[in-house]
């Protein structure tokens, strides 16, 4: 299985993630589980607006490598349309495990690198996949979470 982390913060979030999962489902595989959609501050560069995110689970036959070039052309193809109106990416696509697999390439780290320092991954993911066990660390996402540290908020999205 394949778990991806979907990330949009310009534009109308909760519709380009829905826009997303299909486009996902066509080129990638059959997306067997949705998290919810979470509304989190912005970690690292604070000064932008909200994300949406959500975690994927895809069971795929596609390698690690193409699954890259598919996310990478969906992430194109939705952020091209938003460049032209708002002159910034509207979302963001990570591969966060693949199977128990490790890679590490010039453009493709799995496990994704930061996945365990941050709320706002593993809150979904730890819904979707908590007793799934991180290849390196030997911990689920349940226990990646209860032991992370990372103060930024992330709640439940309600769109009303
Ligand atoms: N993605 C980033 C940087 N910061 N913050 C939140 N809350 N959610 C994201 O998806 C996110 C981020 C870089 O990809
Ligand atoms: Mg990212
Ligand atoms: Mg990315």
């Amino acid at each position: 299985m394949l778990y991806l982390l979907l990330g949009a913060n310009l534009g109308n979030r909760a519709l380009t993630l829905r826009k997303t999962v299909s486009l996902i489902n066509e080129r990638i595989g059959v997306v067997t589980q949705q998290s919810e959609l979470y509304e989190t501050a912005p970690w690292g560069v604070t000064d932008q607006p909200a994300f949406l995110n959500q975690v994927l689970v895809v069971e795929t036959t596609l390698g690690p490598e193409a699954v890259l070039e598919q996310t990478k052309a969906i992430e194109q193809e939705l952020g091209r349309v938003r460049l032209e109106r708002w002159g910034a990416r509207k979302i963001d696509i990570d591969l966060l495990y693949y199977d128990q697999l490790i890679l590490q390439t010039d453009t493709l780290t799995i496990p994704h690198p930061y996945l365990h320092q941050r709320r706002f991954t593993l809150v979904p993911l730890a819904e979707v996949a908590p007793n799934f066990v991180h290849p390196i660390l030997q911990k689920t996402n349940a226990e990646l979470l209860a032991e992370c540290d990372d103060l930024n908020e992330v709640v439940p999205f309600s769109p009303y």
